[in-house]
Order: C-alpha cells, then sequence, then structure tokens
C-alpha cells in the first residue's frame, strides 16, 4: 500500500503459499469424501463451499507457524484443515439471506444459491462440527493433551468469544455508536481470532511455551486486522472480477469501516502499520519467521 510495503519481494511466500494451498485441497478432498444416499447432498454443499477456491491464507498460517518449530507437515495440515472448514463454514453463514444476503464467493454462485437455503445452513454446520473431528482424531497429533488444547483453541476463537461474537456485533453495529476501539474489537473478533488461531495451534503442535504461544497469537491478531482493514480498502478500490465477491456493498449499506472513519489513505496507513507491527512479535525468531513476515506484508498488498 505505502512504497516501503508494496516493494517488499514476496515471491517466497507467494510460492509457499501454492504449495501449502495445493496440499490443503488435497487433504480437503480427502478429508470430505463424497457420500451415496440421500444425505449424499449436504457432503456435495460441503464439498463445494470448502473445495476449489479461496486463497487459503489460514491454513498457511498454521502450516508456516508449525514450521518454526518443525511440526511434521502432516500435522500442521490437518490443523489447517479444520481451521479452513471453519472459515469455509462461516462465508456460507454468512452469504444467506439473513446475513449478507450475497450471490457471488470466490467467482462463484454462493451455497444457497448453487443448492438452497437449508442445505447452505446444513453444510455449515457439517463443516464446523467436522473440523473438530479432525482435530480430536489422533492422526493430528499422538498425545491427547496437545489435542484438547487445539479443539479449545479452535473452539474459542470460532465461538461467541471469537468470530461468531464478532459476528454478531457487526449486525448490530448499526445501532451501537462503536467508538473507534469498539470498531477495532468487533474486527478482532470476527476476522482477527480465526486468524491468530492457526497461528497458534502451529505452535502448540509444536510443543512452544505459552509465552511463545502469545507471541505468534498476537502476530496473529494484528496481522488479522490489518487483513480486514485491507478488506475493507478492497470492497472500495477493487472489482468483483479481481476479488471473487461482491464488492461497493459497505458504501452502499452505509456500513461503518475503517475506510469510511479514516479514509482510504488513513485506513491504508494503519493497515500497513500494524502488518509492520505483526513481524515485530516475530523479531525472536530472525530469518526462520521471514515466511510470516512476507504474509503480514500480503495481507496488505493483496488485490483479491
Ligand atoms: C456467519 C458465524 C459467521 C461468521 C461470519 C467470516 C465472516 C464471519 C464473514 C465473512 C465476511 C467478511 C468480510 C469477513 C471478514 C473476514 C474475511 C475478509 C473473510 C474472507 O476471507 P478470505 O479473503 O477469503 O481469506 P478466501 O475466499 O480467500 O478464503
Amino acid at each position: 500500500m505505502n512504497n516501503a510495503v508494496s516493494a517488499s519481494d514476496l515471491s517466497l511466500f507467494k510460492s509457499e503459499l501454492t504449495a501449502i494451498a495445493e496440499a490443503t485441497n488435497a487433504e480437503l478432498d480427502r478429508l470430505l469424501p463424497p457420500v451415496a444416499g440421500p444425505e449424499g447432498r449436504v457432503v456435495d454443499a460441503m464439498r463445494y463451499a470448502a473445495l476449489d477456491g479461496g486463497k487459503r491464507l489460514r491454513p498457511f498460517l498454521a502450516c508456516a507457524a508449525g514450521d518454526l518449530f518443525d511440526v511434521p507437515r502432516a500435522r500442521s495440515l490437518r490443523a489447517a484443515c479444520a481451521i479452513e472448514m471453519v472459515h469455509c463454514y462461516s462465508l456460507v453463514h454468512d452469504d444467506l439471506p439473513a446475513m449478507d444476503d450475497d450471490d457471488l464467493r470466490r467467482g462463484r454462485p454462493t451455497v444457497h444459491r448453487k443448492y438452497d437455503e437449508a442445505t447452505a445452513i446444513l453444510a455449515g454446520d457439517a463443516l464446523l462440527t467436522e473440523a473438530f473431528a479432525v482435530l480430536a482424531d489422533p492422526a493430528t497429533h499422538p498425545d491427547g493433551a496437545v489435542r484438547a488444547s487445539l479443539v479449545a483453541e479452535l473452539a474459542r476463537a470460532s465461538g461467541a468469544a471469537g468470530m461468531v461474537g464478532g459476528q454478531m456485533i457487526d449486525l448490530a453495529a448499526a445501532t451501537l455508536n462503536l467508538d473507534e476501539a469498539g470498531l477495532k474489537r468487533l474486527q478482532n473478533l470476527k476476522t482477527g481470532c480465526l486468524i491468530a488461531v492457526g497461528c497458534r495451534m502451529g505452535a502448540i503442535l509444536g510443543a512452544a511455551s505459552p509465552f511463545v504461544v502469545e507471541q505468534l497469537g498476537q502476530y496473529g491478531m494484528d496481522m488479522g486486522l490489518a487483513f480486514q482493514i485491507a478488506d475493507d480498502v478492497l470492497d472500495v478500490e477493487s472489482t468483483a472480477a479481481e476479488t471473487g465477491k461482491a464488492t461497493g456493498k459497505d458504501a452502499a449499506a452505509g456500513k461503518d469501516t475503517f475506510v469510511s472513519r479514516l479514509g482510504l489513505e488513513g485506513a491504508k496507513n494503519l493497515a500497513n502499520t500494524l502488518a509492520l507491527q505483526a513481524g515485530n512479535h516475530l523479531a525472536s525468531f530472525g530469518k526462520k519467521a521471514q515466511l510470516l513476515q512476507q504474509a503480514a506484508m500480503f495481507a496488505v498488498t493483496r488485490r483479491n
């Protein structure tokens, strides 16, 4: 967004993001096999929601955080898929008429458009529950205490104290008169918690100390807020062809965003500051955290 940020070389990050996205797609395909019988329709809708599309940024963060502690990819990839299942469920439900009422997601019809509303609700529900089944499976980690910790982390990040809570505040925001701290809290809960949890889970899989888990989590929260502000900027500056979803929606709805409060330049500056701040949390890892440093820059320079 500013020159210092846009000039940074993100080639290492981009090739690793592509590799992790491909591995995530293959693993999700394996974890969500089609089933025969009348219930097959909901599994088809789950596969439609979870496969083919998405940047897979959250899986990337879980794997790259795990790499800091030499976590075997087979394990971090399972945690990554669990988070992506929760993310995909949230998109399916967010697109429903009762929420954002969107027709386009990832460049394709939304799940309730392709199937129907009831199927979309069920597909979201089933993706959410399947995520916990994946984490609870010994293939994710042989130590049951580690698995329990992963389950608790994802539950907290995605429930009323995290993403769902943020979505609730967002739905009520028009009548709440939030100040800037309130808006930050909304976005931290809605977007930041699920981004941060992948970073935390990578560290937990690597038996990191609580202090280090927290460092990774702080990186994720700052990066998540930067990512969300960049999303608000893209809603103004980008097109549906680039993002694969409707743009211009915030302004049309008179929505309170960092762009409406700070203006485009102010919002971009804040996103850049947060991306740099995110990287500072990883200073103690030195060059080993280069990929995560680049991911924070990507969050604010991306076009979709
Ligand atoms: C319905 C419980 C519930 C929560 C909805 C995720 C969410 C909360 C709403 C989606 C709308 C939105 C703008 C959320 C902010 C987070 C965000 C930018 C999501 C899109 O994530 P990307 O860009 O999407 O990583 P892809 O398609 O690349 O995976």
